[in-house]
């Protein structure tokens, strides 16, 4: 039997135009499924939209629509996003999609049923933009301390989870590794849930724009609740077809969920409270990434001081924002994007490591052997153990998620093979008519090469072929353990050749 992943994004508020922030999470899980793809799992990547709530309907009415009309256009940019990125997702989901609709009142009804929801009456402060209420330390003077927005008073009737009931289950369930990050196990106990986790508000009677629930039709899902949910009904849950759903959140799959830190609470405690609720099993991990910044403030719709990630695609190409995504944004701690660090960053890396190296060695075979070299089994021990140690290295970090990290060991292994060319000076060794050293060096690069370059498969997604191509292998499939053996691996005789990654100014 395959094994199987399942990956989920946040489904993004279609409240403005997506930014870096949006593509750096999408591109993460991106990147995690090819590479479990790379490992023979069979995999399942979802990621779509939140259209419900006090927020998406304000836009709306400011740009004069209605909120349905509104979305359809904001989607349309969500997908050519996602197009342009080389994001192949499985599925988007619209929670304006009626099988979502449909469900979440299903699952409404079912905790109803479950007694694990009452009528009662809220007072407190909401922040629109965040769509949460607020604790008292969340508000500083009075403003909302994430969005820089003033809360609204709430006083109306409302249904409640009995979320306090979970309050055992939480701290125990944070004791595990469940959300990695470690360190944000200890945030989430010391701020939410040590000071008692209070029951949810989980309808709204003030606006319109949500899912009615049968038992009480004025009454909306509070925008949450029915977000959360996306991840099981995208799936089929309480559907017809259920397949996905029986497949992907089985008890054998890895479910893996990304979620930027300021909705680690919402994911982190009150989604897995509602899965126990429903007997259902919890995400093997959650992984809390940090914020993109720009001059220390996070890039965010409502501050309006974001990237446009498509401009950086047209002026430099999917790869290079996925490069600098995967690379210099580790997802343990915030990060920083700006025009400067990212032309340096490429080519530090793409252009002077990577490409410079494919080039150099691509010239070479060209030179000394006519473009292919015969013996591939003939190699420089210590480069190749090297290569080798590389490859554990990295499966063991993907394995964890911790993608910068791996690009850092391949990159590693880069600056190693550039080295040794200026070692070994093969340009002295055919000058001495030491033809079979040459030739041990230049098939210790090539198989090098082949290493590198399928190690960045996941991440170099539009120039693979082109590289594989430039490093003359004959097929652009293959295992991690074909890599070290080298018996299946052919080379071919080069011929064009390409500048992949050129410098940039
Ligand atoms: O919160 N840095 O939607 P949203 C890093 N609809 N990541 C960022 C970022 C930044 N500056 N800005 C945004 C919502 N993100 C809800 C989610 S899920 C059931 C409902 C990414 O449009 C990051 O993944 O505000 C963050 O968590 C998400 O976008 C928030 O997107």
């Amino acid at each position: 039997m395959p094994k199987k992943f399942y990956v989920t994004t946040p489904i993004y508020y279609p409240s403005g135009k997506l930014h870096i922030g949006h593509a750096y999470t999408t591109t993460l899980a991106d990147i995690l499924t090819r590479y479990k793809q790379m490992q023979g799992y069979q995999t399942f990547f979802l990621t779509g939209s939140d259209e419900h709530g006090q927020k998406i309907e304000k836009k709306a009415k400011e740009a004069g629509l209605e909120p349905k009309q509104y979305l359809d256009g904001i989607i349309t940019n969500f997908n050519e996003l996602w197009e342009k990125l080389d994001i192949k997702f499985d599925k988007f989901i619209r929670t304006t999609d009626d099988y979502h609709k449909e469900t979440v009142k299903k699952i409404f009804s079912t905790l109803v049923e479950k007694d694990l929801i009452y009528k009662g009456f809220y007072e407190g402060l909401y922040c629109v933009s965040c769509e949460e209420f607020l604790s008292p330390d969340q508000i500083e003077n009075g403003i909302c301390k994430i969005s820089n927005d003033k809360p609204q008073t709430v006083q109306e009737n409302t249904y409640f989870l009995r979320t306090s009931k979970f309050q055992n289950f939480i701290e125990e369930l944070l004791k595990t590794d469940f959300l990695i990050p470690e360190y944000r196990r200890t945030e989430m106990l010391k701020n939410f849930v040590e000071p008692g986790i209070q029951d949810l508000s989980v309808t709204r009677v003030s606006f319109k724009w949500g899912i009615p629930i049968n038992e009480d039709p004025e009454h909306i899902v509070y925008v949450w609740l029915d977000a959360l949910t996306n991840y099981i009904t995208a799936l089929g849950y309480l559907q017809n077809d259920d397949a996905n759903f029986k497949k992907f959140w089985a008890e054998d799959s890895e479910i893996l969920q990304l979620a930027g830190k300021e909705i680690v609470r919402f994911h982190a405690i009150y989604w897995p409270i509602i899965l126990q609720a429903l007997d259902l099993r919890i995400p093997n991990h959650l992984l809390a990434h940090g914020w993109i910044l720009n001059k220390d403030t996070k890039m965010s719709k409502t501050l309006g001081n974001v990237v446009d990630p498509i401009q950086y695609i047209e002026q430099y190409g999917a790869d290079a924002l996925r490069f600098y995504i995967a690379y210099e944004l580790p997802t343990d701690r915030d990060g920083n994007f700006t025009n400067e660090l990212f032309v340096e960053s490429f080519n530090a890396h793409l252009a002077n490591n990577v490409g410079n190296l494919i080039s150099r060695v691509n010239n070479m075979i060209t030179k000394y052997f006519a473009g292919q070299i015969q013996d591939v089994q003939n190699v420089d021990f210590d480069l190749i153990t090297l290569g080798h140690q590389t490859i554990d290295k990295y499966i063991e970090l993907m394995d964890q998620y911790k993608i910068s990290e791996a690009m850092r060991v391949v990159l590693d292994l880069g600056a190693a093979a550039n080295k040794f060319i200026e070692v070994q000076e093969p340009w002295n060794l055919e000058k001495l008519g030491k033809t079979k050293e040459l030739e041990m060096v230049m098939a210790t690069l090539q198989r090098t090469l082949a290493i590198i370059v399928y190690l960045l498969k996941p991440v170099l997604v539009k120039n693979y072929e082109l590289m594989t191509e430039q490093v003359g292998l004959t097929n652009v499939e293959f295992s991690f353990a074909e890599l070290k053996t080298f018996k299946t691996i052919k080379f071919k005789k080069l011929g064009d050749k390409k500048i992949i990654y050129q410098r940039l100014k």
